[in-house]
């Protein structure tokens, strides 16, 4: 699978920074290889005129030359190094944008560690076959082509004898970096083998210390990074062995070229000067050898890479917009389920079957049921962050389906029933779906889901700093801070998956009926696990293995003393027994 081609398109946009890197790196060229040719003349001007003078000129002539050429040096790597940092630039903004519109079934297809790779190794290794490759190649190339040129120029039996041993250079870069990578790539492993468990053990502390197990972790541990130094020793071997095979076969080159070359001097076939120039071109062949075999590498590498970035790239996003489409700007919030059933996975167990429900824009509906019933797959269908069967789910009477995706998000507002928060601010978190929003908005957002005491209670209020995920904040505060993000947005639609199922049933009270009049102005679903959540709700629906089991209000499924009844009478139970 080569793809190297698809890269064309990120280096149109830099063309004339390549263009001129490109020429810097032939003027450099061209001016190394005259550096040859002014030393050879050198010594077969100073054999016969050996004066001060010959001397000076052409001292200074090569300084000349070589302060030119450094000029072009520089500006090839300022030119070539920082367009492949473009595109690399270019890439990685795609890359997250992609991510960013790819849907939650893709994340559970994909290990977020792998994805991690993708953007930074993967990426990595294209930046080097765009910029480092690309400049190496054509260093090598002009190189060669000229000073071969020259050297078949002075003697081709010389020249022919002196290509025998470079490609051998070559060959053993190639070898060895291959192997080296491997290596390399091991230890690398290893190395995140060993990140990955600190992190784990640093995040997972409470419980490492809670089942006292920090001995066991601790040898764990020194058994990864025992590893980590085997696989450094090997990989050390390898390059340790890699410099003196290197310099052993352009020696031997050298010693070929020495006893042929001197022979022809001593026969007056070439000048002494010639001779000198030929030695010098080839000593400028081997680097460029050197590069031939790590260029193969990189270039190996970076196709590889560049594949699995590719990749990602070309899945499309399932949930998507597609067209007709209707405006949604004004979505009012009525909610239709015409016969809805849906699995996860494509010919997989239903989670939910044949569930017909109608709300109207500003009603209350509640959702229980057991554990797995369905309650939290089927909130997650509205927002589209699974995709429903067609002509199943309706907003305003239209197939959710046909609004653009932006238009449906923004018309609904949900707390997942996990909350997340962000490793920022308070105010931040909660501002998270309307950025805009101002101070005091944040903080009725903030009062309305029962934040009021926190806020008066943390030193800086809402500009107070939560930590990785929220770990400062209590698991009640945190789904606190999510309802709070959610009733910010103010949105027509509001999904609440059992999102105060951590706090208490006092505070729970409390903060529902400060939010009634909010519940009134909107359309609200709302899961819960507890009757006193869901008892003023305009209809109760109660899901069972993916059905709708029964549904009414509060009085009378109560009467009707199915799975509801039995849930109330049970929960009524377990109030009494608290109280005495
Ligand atoms: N399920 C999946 N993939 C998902 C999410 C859920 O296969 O990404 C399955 C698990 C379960 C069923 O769907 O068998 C219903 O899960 P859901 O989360 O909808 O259940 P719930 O009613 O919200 O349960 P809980 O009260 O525990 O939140
Ligand atoms: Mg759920």
């Amino acid at each position: 699978m080569n793809r190297v081609r698809e890269l064309i398109p990120y280096f149109r946009r830099y063309r004339g920074r390549l263009i001129s890197g490109l020429t810097s790196i032939l003027l450099s060229v061209a001016l190394g290889l005259l550096t040859p040719i002014v030393v050879g003349r050198a010594v077969d001007t100073f054999v016969e005129d050996p004066s001060r003078r010959t001397l000076l000129t052409y001292a200074g002539l090569l300084v000349g030359i070589t302060l030119v050429q450094g000029i072009f040096i520089f500006l090839q790597r300022l030119l070539l190094v920082t367009m492949s940092r473009n595109i690399e630039f270019d890439l990685r903004n795609e890359y997250f944008a992609h991510l960013e519109k790819l849907p939650l079934s893709f994340y559970q297809r994909n290990y977020t560690g792998d994805l991690m790779a993708r953007g930074t190794n993967d990426l990595q290794a294209v930046r080097m076959l765009c910029g480092p490759a690309i400049m190496y190649s054509a260093n090598t190339l002009f190189t060669a082509t000229g000073a071969l040129f020259f050297m078949f120029r002075i003697h081709a039996g010389l020249a022919l004898l002196a290509l025998f041993t470079l490609p051998l250079v070559a060959v053993a870069t190639k070898v060895f970096g291959q192997r080296i990578h491997r290596l390399f790539q091991k230890v690398q492993e290893q190395f995140s083998a060993i990140s990955t468990n600190v992190q784990e053990n640093l995040a997972g502390g409470r419980v490492v210390r809670a089942y006292a197990q920090e001995e066991a972790e601790l040898l764990r541990f020194e058994k990864l990074n025992t590893e980590y130094v085997e696989r450094n020793r090997r990989l050390i071997r390898w390059t340790a062995a890699f410099h003196p095979l290197l310099h052993g076969l352009v020696g031997l080159g050298f010693v070929a070229v020495l006893w042929y070359g001197g022979g022809l001097v001593a026969r007056g076939v070439i000048t002494v000067g010639q001779f000198v120039t030929f030695t010098f071109f080839l000593s400028r062949l081997v680097w460029p050898m050197i590069a031939i075999g790590w260029v193969i590498n990189l270039v190996q590498r970076g196709s590889a890479s560049l594949g699995r970035i590719l990749e990602v790239l070309d899945t499309v996003p399932e949930i998507r917009d597609e067209p007709p489409l209707v405006d949604g700007e004004h979505i009012r919030g009525a909610i239709t389920l015409d016969n809805l059933s849906f699995a996860w996975e494509v010919d997989g167990q239903p989670v939910l079957s044949q569930i017909d429900l109608e709300v109207e824009a500003g009603k209350t509906v509640a959702i229980v049921g057991r554990t797995g019933a369905g309650k939290s797959t089927l909130l997650s269908l509205i927002p589209r962050l699974a995709d429903p069967p067609e002509a199943s789910v309706f907003v305003d009477g239209i197939d959710v389906r046909r609004f653009p995706l932006t238009d449906l998000r923004s018309a609904v507002a949900a707390v997942p029933q996990e909350t997340f928060l962000f490793s920022s601010t308070l105010g931040e978190n909660i501002a998270l779906g309307r950025p805009e929003a101002s101070r005091s908005e944040l903080e009725a957002a903030a009062l309305a889901a029962g934040l009021g005491e926190e806020m008066e209670g943390f030193s800086n209020g809402l500009d107070t700093l939560v930590g990785e995920r929220g770990i400062t904040l209590s698991g009640g505060q945190k789904q606190r801070v999510a309802l709070a993000r959610a009733l910010l947005k103010d949105s027509p639609v509001l999904l609440l998956d059992d999102c105060l199922s951590a706090v208490d049933t006092h505070t729970e009270e409390q903060i529902l009926s400060n939010l009634r009049e909010i519940f009134e102005e909107r359309t609200v679903l709302l899961v819960s696990h507890r009757i006193s959540t869901v008892k003023e709700a305009d209809l109760i629906m109660v899901l069972d293995e993916g059905r709708v089991a029964e549904r009414g209000r509060h009085d009378d499924l109560v009467r009707e003393d199915g799975i509801y009844a039995d849930l109330h009478h049970r929960q009524l139970l377990e109030e009494e027994l608290a109280a005495v």
